[in-house]
């Protein structure tokens, strides 16, 4: 047996939340953003995911020299901190020129400024030191279907993908897919449709997707199955470890919190394939509940990765010669009671 994988967690900033949701004012003070940095190491992450704005607030307005200036602060308190930037994501559905979508948008000034934002997010990436930037395809879809020709809207994102390969020569995109909200529905709703624009792309090995639990459950599909996927491809670059309970707005919950044998099963699935023995990131895309006290609220983020590691020691304390002579045998009925067991403890 392969040597166990020490795993290293990552998540953004924006998951230190300042407890507002749709319906009502922020519940906490606002924290510091450049403070956020300061509290990784101590809750056990090693790297951050960025947003291209979270590095350079108010990109839009800046020059190329402002921005490289202002990533280069960040790149000094990264390593000061002893943080790795896993990734830099263009946030491309705030803008007035994203209400539409960016790189789908019917209008070619806003796919534009999509084109321009990439390139700036590219080079942030860059500057910072990430290896990989990350599409989370936000408004790249439609409200009613009449609205777009998505044929045309496929081509336009494998265009992009090719574009963002040759704008630089060593950049990874890592494509995080999502079936809706803020859309009705998403152009790549899962990662077998981002797979399909890896392989169609100019460089299939630098084009690979980062699954989120909550993604694949609001596709309706099982989140272990869709990692899978991607590891039979050897195309999971990163995860978006949460938990969501059923089909509603995405939750962003704890890990593990609404379906443990779910979490058991993404564990369970990344420690067969040995994910992160080449670097790769457990990320956590949890928010916190609006309910929590205190500032800044980081219990959700311990939380969530401490109940990572426990299925970590549940899955490695599994009978796995009982395991593989009960499917040996094809009977279901023990394996799942014998799985249940362990899960339970007893
Ligand atoms: C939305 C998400 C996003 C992405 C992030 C990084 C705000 O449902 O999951 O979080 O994870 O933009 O790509
Ligand atoms: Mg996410």
């Amino acid at each position: 047996m392969s040597t166990p994988v020490e795993y290293r967690f990552s998540f953004g900033p924006w998951n230190i939340s300042e407890g507002a949701d749709p319906f009502g004012p922020d519940v906490r003070q606002p924290f510091p953003h450049e403070e956020k940095f300061g509290l990784y190491r101590g809750l056990g992450f090693e790297g951050i995911q960025f947003h291209d704005d979270d590095v350079v607030p108010g990109l839009d307005d800046l020059n190329p020299a402002q921005i490289l200036k202002q990533s280069a602060v960040v790149k000094t308190i990264l390593s000061n901190q002893g943080l790795t930037p896993e990734f830099v994501a263009p946030r491309l559905w705030f803008a007035p020129q994203t209400v539409d979508g960016g790189y789908t948008s019917n209008r070619a000034a806003d796919r534009a400024y999509a084109w321009d934002r990439t390139q700036k997010c590219i080079d942030i990436a860059r500057a910072v030191g990430a290896k990989a930037i990350v599409l989370w395809l936000a408004r790249e879809g439609s409200y009613i279907r009449e609205a777009k020709d998505a044929r045309l809207a496929y081509q336009r994102l494998l265009d992009t993908v090719n574009a963002i390969l040759a704008y630089d020569p060593e950049i990874e995109l890592w494509i995080e897919p999502k079936p809706n909200e803020p859309t009705d529905q998403a152009y790549v709703p899962t990662i077998g449709h981002a797979i399909a624009l890896a392989y169609a792309s100019t460089d299939p090995t630098r084009v690979k997707g980062l699954i989120e639990t909550a993604h694949a459950l609001l596709a309706g599909l099982d989140p272990s199955d869709e990692m899978a996927f991607a590891l039979a491809h050897d195309k999971l670059a990163s995860v978006h470890l949460n938990d969501q309970n059923g089909l509603k707005f995405d939750q962003d919950k704890n890990f593990g919190s609404a379906n443990l044998r779910a979490a058991f099963n993404q564990v369970r699935v990344l420690e067969e394939a040995g994910y992160g023995s080449r670097g790769e990131f457990i990320g956590l895309d949890v928010k916190t509940m609006r309910t929590q006290a205190g500032s800044p609220v980081t219990a959700h983020l311990t939380n969530s990765r401490e109940i990572f590691l426990w299925l970590v020691a549940k899955y490695r304390s599994l009978d796995h010669a009982a395991v593989a002579a009960l499917r040996e045998a094809r009977d279901y009925e023990a394996l799942e009671l014998h799985i249940i067991r362990h899960l339970l403890g007893i």
